[in-house]
Protein backbone atom coordinates (compact mmCIF):
# COMPACT_ATOMS: atom_id res chain seq x y z
CA UNK A 1 0.00 0.00 0.00
CA UNK A 2 1.21 3.66 -1.00
CA UNK A 3 2.59 5.59 2.10
CA UNK A 4 -0.47 7.83 1.21
CA UNK A 5 -3.09 5.31 1.30
CA UNK A 6 -1.25 4.80 4.65
CA UNK A 7 -1.29 8.52 5.90
CA UNK A 8 -5.20 9.15 4.59
CA UNK A 9 -6.40 5.47 6.64
CA UNK A 10 -5.05 7.00 9.47
CA UNK A 11 -7.11 10.31 8.69
CA UNK A 12 -10.15 8.18 8.01
CA UNK A 13 -9.15 6.01 11.35
CA UNK A 14 -9.02 9.89 13.16
CA UNK A 15 -12.91 10.66 10.72
CA UNK A 16 -14.67 7.78 12.08
CA UNK A 17 -13.75 8.38 15.75
CA UNK A 18 -11.90 5.12 16.06
CA UNK A 19 -9.36 7.31 17.33
CA UNK A 20 -10.38 10.11 19.61
CA UNK A 21 -8.64 13.28 21.96
CA UNK A 22 -9.54 14.63 25.13
CA UNK A 23 -10.43 12.76 28.71
CA UNK A 24 -10.91 9.48 28.64
CA UNK A 25 -11.62 7.23 32.18
CA UNK A 26 -10.25 3.42 31.33
CA UNK A 27 -11.34 0.79 33.15
CA UNK A 28 -8.23 0.84 35.74
CA UNK A 29 -9.25 4.98 36.41
CA UNK A 30 -6.08 6.41 34.74
CA UNK A 31 -7.49 9.40 32.77
CA UNK A 32 -5.75 8.78 29.02
CA UNK A 33 -5.93 11.84 26.64
CA UNK A 34 -6.51 9.01 23.72
CA UNK A 35 -8.83 7.03 22.74
CA UNK A 36 -9.19 3.85 20.49
CA UNK A 37 -12.01 2.34 20.02
CA UNK A 38 -12.12 -0.06 16.77
CA UNK A 39 -15.26 -1.23 17.09
CA UNK A 40 -17.07 1.23 14.99
CA UNK A 41 -14.51 -0.05 11.79
CA UNK A 42 -17.32 -2.55 11.29
CA UNK A 43 -19.97 0.57 9.57
CA UNK A 44 -17.24 1.50 7.03
CA UNK A 45 -17.07 -1.69 5.28
CA UNK A 46 -14.19 0.23 2.87
CA UNK A 47 -12.00 1.20 5.82
CA UNK A 48 -12.78 -2.66 7.33
CA UNK A 49 -11.25 -3.55 4.16
CA UNK A 50 -8.21 -1.49 3.67
CA UNK A 51 -7.44 -1.97 7.27
CA UNK A 52 -7.32 -6.21 6.62
CA UNK A 53 -5.28 -5.65 3.30
CA UNK A 54 -2.70 -3.53 5.66
CA UNK A 55 -2.49 -5.89 8.12
CA UNK A 56 -2.13 -8.96 6.23
CA UNK A 57 0.66 -7.11 4.31
CA UNK A 58 2.61 -6.47 7.85
CA UNK A 59 2.60 -11.02 8.16
CA UNK A 60 4.26 -11.34 4.89
CA UNK A 61 6.40 -14.01 4.99
CA UNK A 62 5.46 -15.29 8.63
CA UNK A 63 4.59 -18.74 8.43
CA UNK A 64 0.46 -19.97 9.35
CA UNK A 65 -2.22 -21.99 8.04
CA UNK A 66 -5.06 -20.72 9.57
CA UNK A 67 -5.93 -17.39 11.67
CA UNK A 68 -7.75 -16.34 14.44
CA UNK A 69 -9.01 -13.23 15.61
CA UNK A 70 -9.27 -11.98 19.61
CA UNK A 71 -12.74 -11.37 20.30
CA UNK A 72 -15.00 -8.93 19.51
CA UNK A 73 -13.37 -6.00 17.53
CA UNK A 74 -10.71 -8.18 16.04
CA UNK A 75 -13.24 -11.17 14.55
CA UNK A 76 -14.34 -8.77 11.93
CA UNK A 77 -11.04 -8.44 10.86
CA UNK A 78 -10.10 -12.00 10.95
CA UNK A 79 -13.21 -12.74 8.90
CA UNK A 80 -12.30 -10.10 6.15
CA UNK A 81 -8.66 -11.36 5.77
CA UNK A 82 -9.75 -15.14 5.89
CA UNK A 83 -12.33 -14.35 2.99
CA UNK A 84 -9.70 -12.04 0.55
CA UNK A 85 -6.95 -14.81 1.08
CA UNK A 86 -8.92 -17.86 1.93
CA UNK A 87 -7.20 -19.00 4.77
CA UNK A 88 -9.24 -20.57 7.14
CA UNK A 89 -9.96 -18.95 10.38
CA UNK A 90 -11.02 -20.12 14.04
CA UNK A 91 -12.99 -18.57 16.67
CA UNK A 92 -11.89 -18.39 20.21
CA UNK A 93 -15.06 -18.70 22.64
CA UNK A 94 -15.01 -15.39 25.02
CA UNK A 95 -17.96 -16.77 26.77
CA UNK A 96 -18.21 -20.15 27.36
CA UNK A 97 -21.68 -22.56 26.69
CA UNK A 98 -22.95 -23.77 29.14
CA UNK A 99 -24.27 -26.45 27.21
CA UNK A 100 -23.31 -28.58 24.19
CA UNK A 101 -20.03 -28.91 23.41
CA UNK A 102 -18.04 -26.22 25.79
CA UNK A 103 -15.45 -25.80 22.71
CA UNK A 104 -13.01 -22.83 23.68
CA UNK A 105 -11.94 -22.71 19.79
CA UNK A 106 -14.58 -23.28 17.45
CA UNK A 107 -13.50 -24.15 13.68
CA UNK A 108 -11.51 -27.44 11.73
CA UNK A 109 -7.50 -27.56 13.15
CA UNK A 110 -5.31 -30.10 13.51
CA UNK A 111 -2.99 -30.55 16.42
CA UNK A 112 0.48 -28.61 15.44
CA UNK A 113 -0.99 -26.18 12.75
CA UNK A 114 0.32 -22.53 13.25
CA UNK A 115 -2.16 -20.29 13.95
CA UNK A 116 -1.80 -16.19 13.31
CA UNK A 117 -3.45 -13.92 15.69
CA UNK A 118 -5.59 -11.01 14.85
CA UNK A 119 -6.00 -8.53 17.42
CA UNK A 120 -7.16 -4.37 16.49
CA UNK A 121 -4.96 -2.58 19.80
CA UNK A 122 -2.47 -4.06 21.38
CA UNK A 123 -1.46 -2.41 25.33
CA UNK A 124 -0.01 -4.94 27.38
CA UNK A 125 -0.43 -8.37 25.59
CA UNK A 126 -2.64 -9.02 28.19
CA UNK A 127 -5.85 -9.75 25.73
CA UNK A 128 -3.63 -11.58 23.11
CA UNK A 129 -2.19 -13.82 25.38
CA UNK A 130 -5.89 -14.67 26.45
CA UNK A 131 -6.49 -16.33 23.01
CA UNK A 132 -3.47 -17.38 22.68
CA UNK A 133 -3.42 -19.92 25.54
CA UNK A 134 -6.32 -21.81 24.68
CA UNK A 135 -5.34 -22.02 21.63
CA UNK A 136 -2.04 -23.40 22.43
CA UNK A 137 -3.64 -25.71 25.46
CA UNK A 138 -5.91 -27.19 22.20
CA UNK A 139 -2.56 -28.31 20.58
CA UNK A 140 -2.29 -25.30 18.21
CA UNK A 141 0.97 -23.45 17.72
CA UNK A 142 1.53 -19.57 18.05
CA UNK A 143 4.35 -17.62 16.91
CA UNK A 144 2.65 -14.09 15.16
CA UNK A 145 0.71 -11.40 16.16
CA UNK A 146 -0.80 -8.92 14.06
CA UNK A 147 -2.48 -6.00 15.07
CA UNK A 148 -3.58 -2.39 13.80
CA UNK A 149 -2.39 -0.28 15.99
CA UNK A 150 0.68 -0.88 18.92
CA UNK A 151 -0.14 1.72 21.51
CA UNK A 152 3.62 1.40 22.77
CA UNK A 153 3.21 0.55 26.37
CA UNK A 154 5.11 -3.01 26.15
CA UNK A 155 2.71 -4.89 24.43
CA UNK A 156 5.24 -6.03 21.90
CA UNK A 157 8.04 -7.14 24.88
CA UNK A 158 5.56 -8.91 26.65
CA UNK A 159 4.53 -11.10 23.58
CA UNK A 160 8.00 -11.59 22.75
CA UNK A 161 8.60 -13.11 26.44
CA UNK A 162 6.17 -15.93 25.27
CA UNK A 163 7.83 -15.91 22.07
CA UNK A 164 5.47 -14.18 19.88
CA UNK A 165 6.38 -11.99 17.33
CA UNK A 166 4.21 -8.74 17.16
CA UNK A 167 3.83 -7.11 14.19
CA UNK A 168 1.39 -3.52 13.98
CA UNK A 169 0.04 -1.75 11.05
CA UNK A 170 0.83 1.22 12.81
CA UNK A 171 2.61 2.46 15.86
CA UNK A 172 0.57 5.41 18.07
CA UNK A 173 3.51 7.11 17.27
CA UNK A 174 2.92 6.54 13.55
CA UNK A 175 -0.83 7.99 14.10
CA UNK A 176 -0.18 11.34 16.35
CA UNK A 177 2.62 11.61 13.69
CA UNK A 178 0.73 11.86 10.61
CA UNK A 179 -2.38 13.23 12.56
CA UNK A 180 0.11 16.31 13.04
CA UNK A 181 1.38 16.69 9.90
CA UNK A 182 -2.63 17.08 8.46
CA UNK A 183 -3.67 19.29 11.36
CA UNK A 184 -6.06 16.92 12.30
CA UNK A 185 -4.16 17.74 16.27
CA UNK A 186 -2.21 20.43 17.65
CA UNK A 187 1.70 19.66 19.26
CA UNK A 188 0.22 19.99 22.99
CA UNK A 189 -2.34 17.01 22.64
CA UNK A 190 0.40 15.29 20.61
CA UNK A 191 2.97 15.92 23.70
CA UNK A 192 0.31 14.73 25.89
CA UNK A 193 -0.43 11.49 24.52
CA UNK A 194 3.06 10.46 23.69
CA UNK A 195 3.42 11.46 27.43
CA UNK A 196 1.06 9.32 28.95
CA UNK A 197 2.29 6.01 27.02
CA UNK A 198 6.04 6.85 28.19
CA UNK A 199 4.17 7.07 31.66
CA UNK A 200 2.23 3.91 31.50
CA UNK A 201 4.48 1.40 30.72
CA UNK A 202 3.12 -2.16 30.78
CA UNK A 203 6.32 -4.24 31.09
CA UNK A 204 9.49 -3.25 32.33
CA UNK A 205 12.30 -6.25 31.99
CA UNK A 206 10.60 -8.70 31.72
CA UNK A 207 8.07 -7.78 34.69
CA UNK A 208 4.56 -7.22 34.29
CA UNK A 209 4.46 -3.45 35.68
CA UNK A 210 0.59 -3.20 35.24
CA UNK A 211 -2.27 -3.85 32.27
CA UNK A 212 -3.84 0.25 32.31
CA UNK A 213 -5.75 0.13 29.65
CA UNK A 214 -6.65 -3.11 28.07
CA UNK A 215 -8.33 -5.56 29.86
CA UNK A 216 -8.94 -6.31 33.92
CA UNK A 217 -7.27 -9.72 33.53
CA UNK A 218 -4.38 -10.44 34.71
CA UNK A 219 -1.16 -11.74 33.78
CA UNK A 220 -1.07 -15.46 34.04
CA UNK A 221 2.57 -16.19 34.70
CA UNK A 222 2.61 -13.37 37.07
CA UNK A 223 2.52 -14.79 40.70
CA UNK A 224 -0.05 -12.58 42.09
CA UNK A 225 -1.30 -12.94 46.04
CA UNK A 226 -3.96 -15.19 46.76
CA UNK A 227 -5.74 -12.17 48.15
CA UNK A 228 -6.05 -10.65 44.57
CA UNK A 229 -6.79 -14.34 43.15
CA UNK A 230 -9.25 -15.08 45.54
CA UNK A 231 -11.42 -11.90 43.64
CA UNK A 232 -10.78 -13.69 40.45
CA UNK A 233 -11.69 -17.52 41.01
CA UNK A 234 -15.42 -18.14 39.93
CA UNK A 235 -15.56 -21.77 42.16
CA UNK A 236 -17.27 -21.25 45.53
CA UNK A 237 -14.87 -23.84 46.56
CA UNK A 238 -11.73 -21.83 45.27
CA UNK A 239 -12.71 -18.65 46.59
CA UNK A 240 -12.86 -20.44 50.18
CA UNK A 241 -9.41 -22.56 50.00
CA UNK A 242 -8.11 -19.08 48.95
CA UNK A 243 -9.58 -17.69 52.52
CA UNK A 244 -8.50 -20.51 54.56
CA UNK A 245 -4.84 -20.16 52.63
CA UNK A 246 -4.50 -16.49 54.10
CA UNK A 247 -6.16 -16.89 56.98
CA UNK A 248 -3.97 -20.13 58.11
CA UNK A 249 -1.13 -18.91 56.51
CA UNK A 250 -0.73 -22.10 55.19
CA UNK A 251 -0.44 -23.63 51.41
CA UNK A 252 0.65 -26.83 53.15
CA UNK A 253 -2.08 -30.08 52.62
CA UNK A 254 -1.27 -33.70 54.23
CA UNK A 255 -2.21 -36.93 52.38
CA UNK A 256 -3.68 -39.03 55.76
CA UNK A 257 -2.54 -42.16 54.24
CA UNK A 258 -2.87 -43.96 56.81
CA UNK A 259 -4.88 -47.43 57.34
CA UNK A 260 -7.28 -46.92 60.40
CA UNK A 261 -10.33 -44.42 60.81
CA UNK A 262 -8.48 -44.09 64.64
CA UNK A 263 -4.99 -42.59 62.84
CA UNK A 264 -6.78 -40.77 60.30
CA UNK A 265 -9.12 -38.61 63.07
CA UNK A 266 -5.60 -39.03 65.19
CA UNK A 267 -3.29 -37.30 62.10
CA UNK A 268 -5.73 -35.01 61.43
CA UNK A 269 -6.44 -33.42 64.80
CA UNK A 270 -2.35 -33.19 65.25
CA UNK A 271 -1.67 -31.52 61.94
CA UNK A 272 -5.20 -29.88 61.64
CA UNK A 273 -3.72 -26.22 62.68
CA UNK A 274 -1.00 -25.82 60.30
CA UNK A 275 -3.03 -27.33 57.23
CA UNK A 276 -5.18 -25.68 54.74
CA UNK A 277 -6.80 -28.98 53.28
CA UNK A 278 -6.52 -32.88 54.32
CA UNK A 279 -6.69 -35.15 51.82
CA UNK A 280 -7.67 -38.22 52.07
CA UNK A 281 -8.17 -41.91 50.38
CA UNK A 282 -11.14 -43.07 51.53
CA UNK A 283 -10.47 -46.71 50.25
CA UNK A 284 -7.30 -47.41 52.08
CA UNK A 285 -9.82 -47.53 55.72
CA UNK A 286 -11.23 -50.41 56.94
CA UNK A 287 -14.08 -49.41 58.08
CA UNK A 288 -16.03 -46.34 57.09
CA UNK A 289 -19.36 -44.94 58.72
CA UNK A 290 -21.24 -41.89 59.44
CA UNK A 291 -19.65 -41.67 63.46
CA UNK A 292 -16.63 -41.08 61.43
CA UNK A 293 -17.53 -38.75 59.14
CA UNK A 294 -18.97 -36.64 61.85
CA UNK A 295 -15.74 -36.46 63.80
CA UNK A 296 -13.87 -35.96 60.46
CA UNK A 297 -15.93 -33.05 59.81
CA UNK A 298 -16.30 -31.65 63.49
CA UNK A 299 -11.76 -31.66 63.11
CA UNK A 300 -12.12 -29.84 59.73
CA UNK A 301 -14.46 -27.01 61.60
CA UNK A 302 -12.35 -27.22 64.66
CA UNK A 303 -8.47 -26.44 62.61
CA UNK A 304 -10.76 -24.69 59.97
CA UNK A 305 -9.10 -26.94 57.20
CA UNK A 306 -10.94 -28.55 53.87
CA UNK A 307 -11.02 -32.29 53.19
CA UNK A 308 -9.88 -33.55 49.59
CA UNK A 309 -11.06 -36.82 48.94
CA UNK A 310 -8.52 -37.86 46.33
CA UNK A 311 -10.86 -40.30 44.30
CA UNK A 312 -9.06 -39.89 40.81
CA UNK A 313 -12.66 -40.52 39.38
CA UNK A 314 -11.96 -41.64 35.62
CA UNK A 315 -14.98 -43.12 34.30
CA UNK A 316 -18.21 -41.62 31.91
CA UNK A 317 -20.12 -39.19 33.20
CA UNK A 318 -22.92 -41.40 34.36
CA UNK A 319 -21.08 -43.35 36.84
CA UNK A 320 -19.20 -40.84 38.44
CA UNK A 321 -22.28 -39.54 39.55
CA UNK A 322 -23.06 -42.28 41.39
CA UNK A 323 -19.59 -43.23 42.40
CA UNK A 324 -19.43 -39.58 44.32
CA UNK A 325 -22.72 -39.20 45.59
CA UNK A 326 -23.58 -42.92 46.07
CA UNK A 327 -22.09 -46.37 47.07
CA UNK A 328 -20.88 -46.72 50.97
CA UNK A 329 -18.65 -43.79 51.38
CA UNK A 330 -20.98 -41.09 49.87
CA UNK A 331 -17.67 -38.95 49.02
CA UNK A 332 -20.06 -36.02 47.59
CA UNK A 333 -21.51 -35.32 51.13
CA UNK A 334 -17.95 -35.18 53.39
CA UNK A 335 -15.51 -34.22 51.10
CA UNK A 336 -14.91 -30.60 50.10
CA UNK A 337 -13.54 -31.14 46.94
CA UNK A 338 -12.40 -34.15 44.89
CA UNK A 339 -10.25 -34.49 41.42
CA UNK A 340 -10.95 -36.22 38.04
CA UNK A 341 -8.66 -37.63 35.04
CA UNK A 342 -9.68 -35.99 32.08
CA UNK A 343 -9.52 -39.39 30.12
CA UNK A 344 -12.77 -39.79 29.28
CA UNK A 345 -13.36 -36.39 28.05
CA UNK A 346 -15.77 -33.78 29.29
CA UNK A 347 -18.78 -35.52 29.81
CA UNK A 348 -16.92 -36.64 33.36
CA UNK A 349 -16.82 -33.04 34.49
CA UNK A 350 -20.11 -32.48 33.72
CA UNK A 351 -21.70 -35.56 35.90
CA UNK A 352 -19.38 -34.95 39.09
CA UNK A 353 -20.72 -31.29 38.62
CA UNK A 354 -24.44 -32.27 38.54
CA UNK A 355 -23.49 -33.70 42.02
CA UNK A 356 -21.17 -31.37 43.51
CA UNK A 357 -21.46 -27.60 41.92
CA UNK A 358 -25.21 -26.86 43.85
CA UNK A 359 -23.40 -28.34 47.50
CA UNK A 360 -20.97 -25.76 46.49
CA UNK A 361 -18.00 -28.04 46.24
CA UNK A 362 -14.48 -28.14 44.08
CA UNK A 363 -12.92 -30.60 41.52
CA UNK A 364 -9.16 -30.49 40.66
CA UNK A 365 -8.46 -31.90 37.05
CA UNK A 366 -5.34 -34.26 36.76
CA UNK A 367 -3.18 -32.42 34.67
CA UNK A 368 0.07 -33.89 35.78
CA UNK A 369 0.92 -36.64 37.95
CA UNK A 370 4.01 -37.15 40.28
CA UNK A 371 5.20 -41.25 39.61
CA UNK A 372 8.36 -41.77 37.34
CA UNK A 373 6.69 -42.41 33.15
CA UNK A 374 3.28 -41.32 34.00
CA UNK A 375 1.88 -40.39 30.85
CA UNK A 376 -0.11 -36.97 31.87
CA UNK A 377 1.94 -35.01 29.56
CA UNK A 378 2.41 -33.05 26.42
CA UNK A 379 -0.78 -32.67 24.38
CA UNK A 380 -3.22 -34.68 27.41
CA UNK A 381 -1.94 -32.28 30.03
CA UNK A 382 -2.81 -29.00 27.57
CA UNK A 383 -6.20 -30.34 27.06
CA UNK A 384 -6.86 -30.52 30.78
CA UNK A 385 -6.01 -27.52 31.21
CA UNK A 386 -8.58 -26.49 27.98
CA UNK A 387 -10.89 -27.93 30.11
CA UNK A 388 -10.03 -26.23 33.35
CA UNK A 389 -10.08 -23.08 32.12
CA UNK A 390 -13.53 -23.52 30.48
CA UNK A 391 -15.56 -25.33 33.65
CA UNK A 392 -14.16 -22.78 36.18
CA UNK A 393 -17.67 -22.63 37.75
CA UNK A 394 -16.73 -26.25 38.92
CA UNK A 395 -13.30 -26.72 38.54
CA UNK A 396 -11.47 -24.85 41.47
CA UNK A 397 -7.88 -26.12 40.02
CA UNK A 398 -5.19 -28.67 39.16
CA UNK A 399 -3.22 -31.31 40.54
CA UNK A 400 0.02 -30.36 38.85
CA UNK A 401 3.63 -30.66 38.58
CA UNK A 402 5.14 -27.79 36.69
CA UNK A 403 2.50 -24.97 35.71
CA UNK A 404 5.23 -22.54 34.45
CA UNK A 405 6.94 -24.80 32.16
CA UNK A 406 2.94 -25.54 30.45
CA UNK A 407 2.76 -23.61 27.44
CA UNK A 408 1.13 -20.33 28.07
CA UNK A 409 1.86 -20.43 31.62
CA UNK A 410 -0.02 -21.83 34.50
CA UNK A 411 -3.53 -20.62 33.35
CA UNK A 412 -6.26 -18.61 35.06
CA UNK A 413 -5.46 -16.75 38.28
CA UNK A 414 -8.70 -18.14 39.82
CA UNK A 415 -7.84 -21.74 39.61
CA UNK A 416 -5.44 -23.15 42.04
CA UNK A 417 -2.63 -25.64 41.53
CA UNK A 418 -1.80 -28.46 43.86
CA UNK A 419 0.99 -30.74 43.70
CA UNK A 420 1.96 -34.15 45.49
CA UNK A 421 5.35 -35.68 45.29
CA UNK A 422 6.75 -33.22 48.14
CA UNK A 423 9.27 -33.77 50.75
CA UNK A 424 12.13 -31.24 52.27
CA UNK A 425 15.20 -33.21 49.81
CA UNK A 426 14.45 -34.12 46.83
CA UNK A 427 14.41 -38.21 46.16
CA UNK A 428 11.89 -40.73 45.55
CA UNK A 429 10.21 -44.16 46.69
CA UNK A 430 10.75 -47.46 45.66
CA UNK A 431 7.48 -47.66 43.59
CA UNK A 432 8.21 -44.67 41.46
CA UNK A 433 7.15 -41.59 43.36
CA UNK A 434 9.40 -38.62 42.69
CA UNK A 435 10.05 -36.30 45.05
CA UNK A 436 10.18 -32.45 44.92
CA UNK A 437 11.08 -29.92 48.25
CA UNK A 438 8.46 -27.26 48.94
CA UNK A 439 10.72 -23.87 47.63
CA UNK A 440 11.34 -25.70 44.08
CA UNK A 441 7.61 -26.78 43.40
CA UNK A 442 6.44 -23.35 44.43
CA UNK A 443 9.19 -21.00 43.61
CA UNK A 444 10.13 -22.91 40.43
CA UNK A 445 7.62 -25.12 39.20
CA UNK A 446 4.69 -22.64 39.97
CA UNK A 447 2.49 -24.75 42.08
CA UNK A 448 0.32 -23.03 44.89
CA UNK A 449 -0.18 -25.91 47.23
CA UNK A 450 2.26 -28.48 48.37
CA UNK A 451 0.62 -32.33 49.37
CA UNK A 452 2.85 -33.88 51.67
CA UNK A 453 2.06 -37.26 52.98
CA UNK A 454 5.26 -39.51 54.56
CA UNK A 455 6.98 -36.94 55.02
CA UNK A 456 4.43 -35.88 57.61
CA UNK A 457 2.68 -38.30 58.83
CA UNK A 458 5.68 -40.99 59.09
CA UNK A 459 7.93 -38.48 60.91
CA UNK A 460 8.02 -38.95 64.73
CA UNK A 461 6.45 -35.66 65.24
CA UNK A 462 3.77 -35.05 63.15
CA UNK A 463 2.28 -31.70 64.11
CA UNK A 464 6.04 -30.47 64.25
CA UNK A 465 6.89 -32.12 60.62
CA UNK A 466 3.55 -30.08 59.88
CA UNK A 467 4.60 -27.09 61.12
CA UNK A 468 8.40 -27.00 59.26
CA UNK A 469 6.69 -28.25 55.83
CA UNK A 470 3.97 -24.93 56.55
CA UNK A 471 6.20 -22.76 56.87
CA UNK A 472 8.50 -23.33 53.82
CA UNK A 473 5.75 -23.39 51.67
CA UNK A 474 4.32 -20.17 52.84
CA UNK A 475 7.82 -18.61 52.77
CA UNK A 476 7.97 -19.99 49.13
CA UNK A 477 4.93 -18.37 48.13
CA UNK A 478 5.47 -14.79 49.50
CA UNK A 479 8.86 -14.88 47.91
CA UNK A 480 7.74 -15.81 44.59
CA UNK A 481 5.19 -12.82 45.26
CA UNK A 482 7.35 -10.90 45.74
CA UNK A 483 9.46 -11.52 43.04
CA UNK A 484 7.02 -10.74 40.77
P1 LIG B 1 3.65 -39.11 49.69
O1 LIG B 1 3.67 -39.98 50.87
O2 LIG B 1 4.03 -37.62 50.01
O3 LIG B 1 4.43 -39.66 48.54
O4 LIG B 1 2.11 -39.06 49.26
C1 LIG B 1 1.64 -38.40 48.13
C2 LIG B 1 0.15 -38.46 48.06
O5 LIG B 1 -0.29 -37.80 46.89
C3 LIG B 1 -0.43 -39.85 47.96
O6 LIG B 1 -1.68 -39.83 48.65
C4 LIG B 1 -0.64 -40.09 46.52
O7 LIG B 1 -1.74 -40.96 46.28
C5 LIG B 1 -0.95 -38.71 46.02
N1 LIG B 1 -0.52 -38.45 44.66
C6 LIG B 1 0.79 -38.52 44.26
O8 LIG B 1 1.67 -38.83 45.04
N2 LIG B 1 1.15 -38.21 43.00
C7 LIG B 1 0.25 -37.85 42.06
O9 LIG B 1 0.60 -37.53 40.93
C8 LIG B 1 -1.10 -37.77 42.48
C9 LIG B 1 -1.45 -38.06 43.76
BR1 LIG B 1 -2.35 -37.24 41.28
Amino acid sequence: MPEADIEALVLSLAEIEAVKFGEFKLKSGLISPIYIDLRVIVSFPDILKKVSDLMWKKVEGASFSVICGVPYTALPIATCMSLTTKVPMLMRRKEIKEYGTKKAIEGTFQQGQTCLIVEDLVTSGASVMETVDPLEAVGLKVSDVVVLIDREQGGGARLASHGLCLHSAFTLTFILETLLRHGKIDPRTAAAAKEFVAKNQTFDQGNVVKDPAESTTKPSIARLPFSERQTMAQCTMAKRLFEVMMKKKSNLAVAADVKTVADLLSVADKVGPHICVLKTHVDLFTSWDDSTVAMLRDLANKHEFLIFEDRKFADIGNTVVGQYEGGIYRIAEWSDMTNAHMVPGPGIIDGLRSVGLSRGKGLLLLAEMSSAGNLANGSYTLATKAAAETNQDFVMGYISQTPNAWPGGPGSPGLIHMTPGVQLSAGGDALGQQYNTPEHVIGVNGSDVIIVGRGIIKATDPAAAAATYQEAAWHAYLNAVQAS
